[in-house]
């Protein structure tokens, strides 16, 4: 790296300051070198850069273009485009010390006029990233294909009508698979982008699904036939682009990989924006998909709680986030997981400075969570009284209830001749809550 062009030449490496510091391009909490537990923070907490969003966003909306450019998005070549942004990217992935990116196939290279012309350039990109990866140290933490932007997918892709639409998505995910496999790539991501509807007058969901249902199972037979061992991870979220989304949120995704014989291959890729879309907390989807072992992997990020689309905003909410954490670790980390910061810029943050500021100021979060949710865990307050709450079911008849010995005429018996009335007991929830602020404010 060291011998190229730098695309961010008043910018160093972002160091570890400390809590203390006041210096807006330093970490206060996170120290990618602290050792904690005999792993690194970095290691920890495996942060990922979303490709997407930090080096192909723009800042357009729906009301007028974009308003971010940046200096290495000039000459006529878009391959050679592409390359030049991929070296400003990782030379960002390096100084904010970040240990893994994300793509989509389309946001990495071009697409071409035929499908055998996007592969080619999506070959000569990856040949670029892998030498990249090897340079810089930066891994892949997933890929994933964009079927959602070209017009061909206006009507879904796998959930298509038309089975034509559907082989050109098998097609472009059967490449899709190859290149992460070719970078790396320790997860494979399905969002279903269109895979849903906008009206039930021209649709017939039940064979919708069953197509989303062959697509995936088509995706697993291929990772198997091409040996991609990383794992797969859906990413549910409840609108936007469509109406209607089939992957809503984890219990019903849960539900769908389960009636279709999925559930062995799939983990969850939890977005908090997605979580609060569907009208849940970040926690609540971490909980629901960690409870059945399903816990993949995190699209950070937060939406806005007055506005009810996708924002994709960086999070900094460190109770929120220590909610989150705490359920994270409590089911034993993300594994092969990490977290993505599927996040973008608000339009009007045009400096490059400002892709520094909105990361440092998320991984700091997340980073401070981190520390916090360990506190909290040693300290084992929350621990003992949840144990104490469904103690109950420890021996005795609780004890038969949960091992399924316990029946509607043992347990009326019972309370005939022995247990009578309960005895109300306070959930307790504002003494709890005093105590998560004591452990988050001191
Ligand atoms: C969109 C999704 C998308 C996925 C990857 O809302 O978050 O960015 O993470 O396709
Ligand atoms: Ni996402
Ligand atoms: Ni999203």
């Amino acid at each position: 790296m060291k011998s190229r062009k730098s695309h961010f030449p008043r910018i160093k490496t972002i160091a570890f300051e400390g809590p203390g510091s006041t210096n807006p391009l330093a970490f206060r909490h996170y120290n990618p070198d602290e050792v904690i537990d005999g792993k690194t923070m970095s290691a920890h907490l495996r942060f990922g850069i979303a490709y997407w969003h930090s080096f192909r966003g723009t800042g357009s909306d729906p009301f007028g273009p974009g308003t971010i450019v940046r200096p290495w998005e000039k000459g006529k070549d878009p391959v050679s485009v592409a390359k030049v942004r991929m070296d400003a990217a990782f030379e960002f992935f390096q100084k904010i010390r970040a240990p893994f990116w994300c793509f989509h196939d389309r946001d990495i290279a071009p697409e071409g006029r035929t499908l055998a012309e996007s592969n080619r350039h999506l070959d000569k990109i990856v040949a670029h990233a892998k030498s990249l990866q090897k340079a810089t140290g930066v891994k892949l933490l997933w890929g994933t294909a964009n079927l959602f932007s070209n017009p061909r997918f206006m009507c879904g892709a796998a959930t298509n009508p038309d089975a034509h639409v559907f082989a050109y998505a098998a097609a472009q995910v059967k490449k899709a698979l190859e290149v992460t496999k070719e970078l790396g790539g320790e997860n494979y991501v399905f969002w279903g982008g269109r895979e849903g509807y906008e009206t039930l007058l021209n649709t017939n969901l039940k064979r919708e699904q069953d197509h989303l249902a062959a697509f995936l199972h088509m995706a697993v037979a291929y990772a198997k036939r091409i040996g991609f061992k990383g794992q797969f991870l859906i990413e549910p979220k409840p609108k936007e682009p469509t109406k209607h989304q089939y992957d809503f949120d984890v219990a019903s995704g849960i539900a769908f990989l389960r009636t279709y014989g999925l559930e062995k291959h799939f983990k969850f890729n939890i977005e908090t924006n997605h979580a609060t879309l569907a009208g849940h907390t970040f926690q609540h989807e971490i909980e629901v998909a960690a409870a059945q072992g399903l816990l993949g992997s995190i699209d950070a990020n937060s939406g806005d709680p007055l506005l009810g689309w996708d924002t994709d905003q960086f999070n900094t909410d460190v109770r929120e986030l220590t909610l989150a954490m705490l359920s994270i670790l409590r089911a034993g980390g993300l594994g092969t997981g990490g977290f993505n910061f599927d996040a973008k810029l608000r339009r009007p943050s045009i400096d490059a400075e400002d892709l520094f500021h909105a990361h440092i100021g998320g991984m700091d979060a997340y980073a401070l969570a981190f520390k916090l949710a360990r506190s909290i865990l040693a300290d084992g307050g929350f621990e003992r009284f949840v144990a104490e709450r469904y103690a109950s079911f420890d021996s005795g008849f609780g004890r038969d209830i949960e091992t399924g010995k316990a029946t509607f005429a043992s347990l009326e018996k019972l309370v005939l001749t022995k247990l009578g009335e309960p005895k109300p007991r306070s959930g307790k929830q504002e003494y709890l809550e005093n105590l998560l602020a004591r452990h988050l404010h001191g």
